[in-house]
């Protein structure tokens, strides 16, 4: 947009002084930012109406992304990226005598997601924007995201996330547009007119109350929208006789009880917790999702036939799946249809993607409260597995009996939620070529057989607006100055700076920009941790949830083998390290809580022992989230991307932190391997086993992770060192870590690839003594990471699965 310096300090103070009520002088730092949210958001209003009304008129086929999770972070400073008007702005409120930084900080970072999967929503939002996609986010408006967490004494505290506790400024209330939602009751069933009429009784209501977030696209003037819902009781006067006969207690139990669905995020990752209130979740949103899309639809006077044609519904793992039975519901139960037509619509409308192999975490639910809690449903999840049954009973009976019963949705007194999604849409898909070929080959092997063509894969990808443009502006600087900024829009654009691959002056700069990049997050870690560390060391980063597949455990054990032989050898040639960790464990999830106070113990140790500390020093960084995140990558020298082949589905992580200039330590997992193929083996430290050999052990039971402690004697004593006394903790302390390895014979192959973890890091090291050429390693990573931008996957998504218009912008067309 048009703006500047001038015009923006006019409308900044006037809009000041009416939010706040006080002048400039007087004005907190809240007070200075939701000025600003509200006028950079009104900024936006004409371009949010203008693209839904284009929308509209141009009848045209609309994405909706249904998912559990957005982990957004904070918007002011994309926003004005994207608008254009950044620079502006900073200028108008230096020139006020304001900081801009300052003033962004006091955003809360909308943390609605526990990791991957959120984050992944989060990015492809920007870029259906940004790529000229009509899409839309659908989800929950949860009150409180994920927990805030603090490290106490070494452990993790959890604290609730009251990140609406000052208001949200971006986002748009829109009661006319709330519906009901309905559960439990029972099903009536009826014979009218030639066919059988459902209708469900005597259930609870909830009204989902929508909350709309515009989400702009980069200097294109389209802004999409971000949906999530609300629950909440019917009415004010909800129960008004209740209410005079002075029965409060009661009326006011069931209001908190209808809009505890909206209250919290379950902090699981990757873990299935089977809690009542979850499966409420799911179909409060699903429900109210479907029916605002439908309730436009219709508006539309297009025939309902031709539902599939005009929308795309993608869910977002299975946390949606309830989405299936739900459109049967309304194109049979409202809309009139017979059970084949919805079912054609159903299948066609609806694509699933695949997120994680880990048993952990596929979704089932047992029958009888599935039943209970939304009859209907379950009903016709029934009857879709009854026809499934009846055709792979044809097909296989005699040369499998079993296979029928391995594929049936409904079977050990369970609903399977991944069987209800492949069954009930037309794509599926995995999150990085080896998960994809797993998904295919071995996990759902049954159904990529008897669904030729469904299964597909899309590597995930990740905004390089934010994880590029913003986060790391001195780098961006760098690459525009060399290429033109081209790659803003087009990210595979990197790959020019290729020519400068050795060209020392652009080298030696690089490595001054990673290097002030260091200063700055040593900076900000000492104002918010008091930690100090040192930019001359290396920086080696392993931030993401922490879980026994992802093996903090490995990297934090090697660490202690360094410590081990640097206390025997103080004299050892090493380049001073600093180690940083960065994440969340589930509150329920003891081992991964061990694994934190393990770390923060070893650090303890580490960097208080002035034998080792001035080459060692590992650091926890508390509330590891999308904020933090931003300020660690650009400084990241390695990056860890550690775990078990064969467990990780993808991991964006390793992407961000190559577009940075990192230069990753790698298993052969998830989307590593094609950061393997995209910068050659020569950019990368690889180790480990391959998930194909990972499979083979699994299957012939031939490992014996006790042998290797017992003939490992530096890994030995590293694995004693939890137990023997050397850290200050009691010889139970880390318990579940130990057993995990030792009595229950290391599921996750840390002992096993332990001595060729070690080796490779060595590696790595050696190589960062060459400061030419690790500079030129780097510059490969950032070259090669623009098909790593988000902005590819979501072409590719609509490519092969939504096939929605592509518009370059929308001006004109109102
Ligand atoms: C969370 C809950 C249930 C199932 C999967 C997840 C999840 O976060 N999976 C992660 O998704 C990311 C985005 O696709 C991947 O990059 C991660 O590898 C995967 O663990």
């Amino acid at each position: 947009m048009e703006l500047n310096v001038n015009q923006f300090k006019k409308d900044y103070l006037r809009r000041l002084k009416a939010k706040s009520g006080r002048p400039l002088e007087e004005s907190t730092v809240w007070d200075q930012y939701h000025a600003l949210g509200s006028l950079i958001k009104e900024y936006m209003t004409d371009d949010w109406v203008g693209t839904s009304i284009a929308y509209n008129k141009l009848d045209t086929r609309q994405v909706f992304y249904f998912s559990m999770e957005f982990l957004t972070g904070k918007l002011l400073c994309d926003y004005m990226h994207a608008m254009g008007v950044f620079e502006v702005v900073e200028q108008g409120l230096t020139d006020l005598g304001l900081s801009l930084e300052t003033i962004s900080e006091a955003e809360r970072d909308q943390g609605l997601g526990n990791g991957g999967l959120g984050r992944l929503a989060a990015c492809f939002m920007d870029s259906m924007a940004s790529v000229g996609i009509p899409g839309h986010g659908i989800g929950i408006r949860f009150n409180f995201g994920l927990f805030e967490q603090k490290i106490i004494n070494g452990y993790q505290v959890e604290f609730p996330d009251r990140w609406l506790e000052n208001r949200n400024v971006w986002e748009v209330k829109m009661p006319d547009k709330a519906v009901e939602v309905h559960f439990g009751g029972s099903v009536r069933q009826d014979y009218i007119g030639g066919r059988n009429v459902f209708f469900l009784e005597n259930t609870e209501v909830v009204m989902a109350v929508p909350y709309d977030t515009p989400i702009p696209g980069y200097q294109n003037g389209i802004v999409n929208t971000l949906r999530l819902y609300s629950a909440e009781a019917k009415t004010p006067d909800f129960d008004l006789a209740g209410f005079s006969r002075g029965d409060y207690n009661r009326v006011f139990s069931e209001k908190y009880a209808v809009e505890a669905i909206s209250q919290v995020l379950y902090p699981d990752d990757a873990y299935e917790n089977g809690r009542l209130l979850r499966l409420k979740q799911e179909y409060f949103f699903v429900s109210a999702g479907l029916q605002g899309i439908m309730r436009s639809f219709k508006r539309s006077g297009l025939p309902i036939r031709d539902f599939h044609k005009y929308n795309a519904i993608h869910i977002n793992d299975t946390h949606p799946a309830l989405a299936i039975p739900e459109l049967m519901r309304l194109l049979m139960d409202i809309e009139e249809l017979n059970w084949e037509e919805a079912w054609k619509i159903t299948t066609q409308t609806i694509s699933y993607t695949n997120h994680t192999l880990l048993h952990e975490a596929m979704e089932k639910w047992p029958v009888d409260v599935m039943k209970s809690l939304l009859p209907r449903i379950f009903m016709i999840i029934e009857e879709i597995d009854r026809r499934f049954n009846q055709i792979t009973e044809r097909l296989y009976h005699q040369v499998d009996p079993r296979r029928s019963q391995q594929m049936a949705i409904i079977g050990d007194g369970q609903v399977r939620m991944a069987h209800l999604c492949i069954v009930g849409s037309h794509s599926v898909n995995g999150v990085a070529k080896l998960h994809s070929e797993l998904l295919a080959t071995k996990e759902l092997k049954p159904f990529n057989e008897f669904y030729a063509g469904k299964f597909n894969n899309k590597t995930n990808g990740i905004t390089h607006r934010r994880w590029l443009l913003h986060s790391n502006p001195r780098l961006s600087a760098h690459i525009t100055e060399a290429i033109g900024d081209e790659w803003i829009k087009e990210p595979e654009s990197l790959g020019r700076l290729m020519k400068y691959h050795s060209d020392p002056a652009y080298l030696e700069k690089l490595m001054a920009i990673k290097r002030a990049n260091k200063v700055d997050f040593s900076n900000y870690l000492h104002k918010t941790s008091g930690v100090s560390i040192d930019p001359d060391s290396i920086y080696d980063i392993q931030i993401k949830r922490l879980h026994e597949y992802k093996r903090q455990t490995l990297n934090i054990l090697h660490i202690m083998s360094m410590y081990l032989r640097l206390k025997e050898d103080p004299d050892l040639d090493l380049i001073p390290r600093t180690f940083l960790f960065g994440a969340k464990a589930a509150p329920g999830y003891q081992t991964a809580k061990q694994t934190i106070k393990l770390i923060n113990a070893v650090g303890d140790l580490i960097n208080a022992d002035k034998d080792v500390n001035e080459k060692l020093k590992v650091v926890f960084v508390e509330n590891y989230g999308v904020t933090v995140a931003e300020h660690i990558i650009p400084s990241a020298d390695i990056s860890e991307q550690i775990s078990t082949a064969s467990k990780e589905a993808s991991g964006t992580g390793n992407m961000k932190l190559m577009m940075n200039g990192a230069v990753t330590v790698a298993t052969l997992d998830g989307a590593n391997i094609e950061i393997l193929e995209a910068v050659g083996k020569d950019n990368i430290f690889l180790f480990g086993l391959t998930a194909e050999e990972v499979y083979r052990y699994t299957e012939n039971h031939s490992y014996k992770a006790f042998e290797i402690y017992q003939n490992n004697p530096l890994l030995r004593r590293a694995i004693d060192m939890m137990t023997d006394g050397t850290l200050n903790v009691s010889p139970e302390e880390f318990y579940l870590i130990r057993s995990a390895l030792l009595d229950h014979n290391d599921a996750f192959f840390v002992l096993k690839d332990f001595e060729s973890y070690a080796n490779i890091q060595k590696k790595a090291c050696e190589a960062y003594r060459d400061k030419k050429r690790w500079s030129a390693m780097s510059l490969v990573n950032i070259a090669k990471s623009g098909i790593f931008s988000s902005d590819r996957t979501i072409r590719d998504y609509n490519r092969d699965i939504w096939k929605a218009p592509v518009f370059e912008t929308l001006k004109g067309s109102l």
